[in-house]
Formats: structure tokens, sequence, C-alpha cells
């Protein structure tokens, strides 16, 4: 019984450490600077009508992107592709982000 207690305890431990370990892990990898790459990306949310681009109508909607719409704009079309939009997101400051 004591040879059984004593071998299971390591293991236990283990399989805590490796739980709490792949838990912080996801919080810590999405707080990084970029938005997350997840199912709800901006981008999606942000193209209302699905048509693959975020123009300035659907970025009045996103907070601070109209200010950097024309930057973002790299080849002038008017309107964001999803390259354009993931370097804009990056340009509005954080503080008209809220
Ligand atoms: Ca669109
Ligand atoms: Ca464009």
């Amino acid at each position: 019984m004591r040879l059984d207690r004593s071998r299971a305890q390591p293991l236990m431990a283990l399989i805590l450490a490796v739980g709490l370990v792949s838990a912080s892990a996801i919080p810590i990898a999405a707080s990084g600077r970029e938005a997350p790459l997840n199912s709800s990306s901006p981008f999606e949310k942000a193209d209302r009508n699905k048509d693959g681009y975020v123009d300035r109508g659907e970025a009045a909607a996103v907070p601070g992107l109209s200010a950097v719409f024309g930057k973002s704009d790299r080849d002038a079309d008017g309107r964001l592709d999803k390259v354009e939009y993931g370097k804009a997101l990056g340009e509005i400051p954080e503080d008209s982000k809220k």
C-alpha cells in the first residue's frame, strides 16, 4: 500500500503540472498584441457582407479603424483585404480601441 501511494503522488503532481501549464498557456497566447486568430476572427466580424473586404462603411463599425483606413489601404482600392486589415488593427492606438 505504501509503495503504491509513494509512486502515485509524483505521477499526480506531474499530471497536475501539465494541466496547469496547458491551461495557462492559452491566456498567455491570447494576451498578445495581435488579435487572436480564432473562430470569431475580427476580420470576419468586420466584413459584414462577407465579400472578403472591409470597406469604409464596414470599417466605421470598428473603433479606431476609420482613422487608419487610408494609411492601411496599401493598394488604394478603397477597401481593406485581410492582410491590410490585420495591419490596420496594428496601427490603431490602444486607447481608441476601448
Ligand atoms: Ca465587406
Ligand atoms: Ca486595399
